[in-house]
């Protein structure tokens, strides 16, 4: 039936590629200039009608990356690592975005990307080997490879609150922000969400509104980004050494410089922990959890970390009773680390309220605001910060079938934790690259040197098969397995797998539970990725 369905696509088919790619950020970006360098067709399609992906729709008041700016950006072109100085040790969301138009105009990468639209299906035809691609035009082209570059969190989840149309203030979710800006001034604002995008908002918008409500359901552990200008002769010497500062990250565990330090927190005195605490704290960013090496691998190890950061906000939020709502719970830096810039000061502010609505649960959004099981609160604006349906997610928005026209999503219905080889590929799936899908390292690493490293193996595969006449590649069944198995195993050493977040899948209703991030680091998966390929694909089969 799938086969038929296929068939029966009415779609006008106008151009023939070697590679699709879908998505101009960061990834689809890098993969269109690799391709069209090594001399393939390439066109990637996006549906925002500018580059950026995550940077272009999240415009949010306070976005910014908590990747070290010097670390988040492309490593591929020393010139461009020379051209391109950044202004604080944490970039905001409109400088990233100029950074990549900067590139996009640098390489001249906008002459092979269609912009406003969306890949709506891409269907393999065993017949021709290629791919067929449908858009949201109508249009269709074919492609000899279909690689993704959608992102791991790019496809936002709004819980489905009875009553959201009857809204008559405005609403938005902070993934899909408007390109003007919108007036916080004199308005009863309520924000939903306390992860990173949360953390990042709710301090800028307390700063303009009249009112701001902050919906809580699990609190959080985040740490003071301590985010500064950047010293011209830092950046002087970040620009001399950045040969060895790029060996460094693509060779390190989560893509910057930085190692847990080669110590247990239980071998310290209380004394000393606090002192090695307490000099992360201040350093600022991601020090904490790499102050020792068992934090998320140990109960006890992490209960010290644990307890370190809610005696800190215990110490910020003056009152008592607040601060009580605000003690996170579960293992530090089992989700995603936050940090933040005056996130716990912000409910010191007169015009900021904490509600808890684990405690007081929402029920329903009214006409005029939001009702929890306690009362009702009068809302001009509401913000989603209720996060994604994370690296799956993206990939579901589009009709991806493969062999015999079986559908992604039907392969992957019991959790995408067991179905992909290196993150890159999937059997049953010929010559489909996917730039860090599920089961590679991607989202807790910094996102470009895996990205970087995803865009050039997979340029170089498909340059490998024009060179030695291959047709086809496609992951085999037990490969696969056997990723799917380490991955799991690897992340089953660690506490990740015992908390429940975007990672595991939990905060999207009837998904399955997985864990699809590979855990063993960058440099040495890169390893692996390169063994792979070195062995002339070993786990793949080649026609
Ligand atoms: O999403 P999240 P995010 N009722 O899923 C709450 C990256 N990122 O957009 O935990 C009430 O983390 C939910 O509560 P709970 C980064 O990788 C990076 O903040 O499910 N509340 C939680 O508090 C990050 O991890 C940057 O109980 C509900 C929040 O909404 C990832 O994106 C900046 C609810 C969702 O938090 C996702 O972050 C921003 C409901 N029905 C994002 N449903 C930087 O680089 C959900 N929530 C800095």
């Amino acid at each position: 039936a799938a086969q038929q369905k296929h068939q029966k696509t009415e779609t006008k088919e106008v151009a023939n590629f070697d590679a699709v790619v879908v998505g101009a950020g960061f990834s689809g970006l890098y993969m269109v200039y690799r391709l069209r360098e090594a001399g393939f067709s390439t066109r990637a399609y996006e549906a925002g009608d500018g580059v950026g992906g995550v940077w272009y729709w999240n415009r949010y008041p306070g976005a910014r990356c908590d990747i070290e700016s010097i670390y988040y950006n492309y490593t591929f072109s020393d010139e461009l690592l020379q051209e391109w100085t950044w202004s604080s040790r944490y970039a905001e969301q409109p400088e990233i975005l100029s950074y990549l138009n900067y590139v996009a105009d640098k390489f001249d990468l906008r002459r092979d990307i269609q912009f406003k639209t969306r890949i709506t299906a891409a269907h393999y035809n065993e017949t021709t080997n290629r791919w067929q691609i449908n858009m949201d035009d109508g249009t269709s082209v074919s492609a000899k490879y279909f690689i993704t570059g959608v992102g791991c969190l790019s496809a936002a989840s709004i819980p489905t609150f009875k009553g959201l149309d009857s809204f008559e203030g405005d609403w938005y979710h902070a993934g899909h922000w408007p390109h003007d800006k919108v007036d916080f001034q004199g308005k009863r604002v309520g924000v939903i969400g306390t992860g990173c995008t949360g953390v990042q908002v709710i301090p800028a918008i307390a700063q303009e509104a009249d009112r701001l409500m902050v919906f809580q359901r699990t609190p959080q552990y985040s740490t003071p980004a301590q985010n500064h200008p950047l010293d011209p002769e830092f950046i002087r010497q970040t620009k001399d050494n950045y040969s060895a500062i790029k060996r460094q990250i693509r060779e390190s565990f989560m893509g910057t410089p930085y190692m847990p330090r080669d110590r247990s927190v239980l071998d310290d005195t209380p004394e000393e922990r606090q002192r090695v605490f307490e000099e992360a704290w201040e350093q600022g960013g991601q020090a904490l959890p790499f102050t020792y090496k068992d934090l998320v691998f140990d109960e006890a190890a992490n209960e010290t970390i644990a307890d370190f950061v809610r005696s800190k906000i215990r110490e910020i939020v003056v009152d008592p009773a607040v601060a009580e709502k605000l003690m996170p719970k579960y293992y530090f830096a089992t989700k995603r680390p936050v940090i933040d810039t005056n996130y716990f000061e912000t409910y010191n502010r007169e015009n900021v309220t904490l509600v808890d609505v684990r405690q007081a649960a929402i029920q329903e959004i009214t006409p005029k605001g939001l009702r929890t099981s306690d009362m009702e609160y009068e809302l001009d604006i509401l913000v989603f910060a209720t996060g994604y349906d994370a690296m799956t997610g993206p990939l579901f928005k589009i009709d991806i079938r493969g062999r015999d026209g079986a559908a992604l999503k039907e392969k992957w219905a019991e959790g995408a934790q067991t179905r992909t080889y290196l993150g890159i590929a999937t059997a049953g799936f010929p010559n489909f690259f996917m730039i860090t899908g599920p089961e590679s390292p991607s989202v807790v690493t910094n996102m470009l040197v895996s990205i970087e490293q995803h865009v050039e193996w997979i340029a170089d595969c498909i340059q490998y098969m024009r060179e030695h006449g291959v047709e086809t590649i496609e992951a085999k069944a037990e490969a696969e397995e056997g990723w799917s198995k380490h991955c799991r195993e690897v992340a089953d050493s660690t506490l990740y797998t015992k908390t429940d977040s975007w990672y595991t899948g939990a905060n999207i209703a009837d998904k399955p539970l997985g864990f699809p991030i590979y855990l063993g680091g960058v440099g040495p998966y890169r390893q692996i990725c390169n063994e792979v390929a070195d062995k002339g694909y070993e786990g793949f089969s080649l026609i």
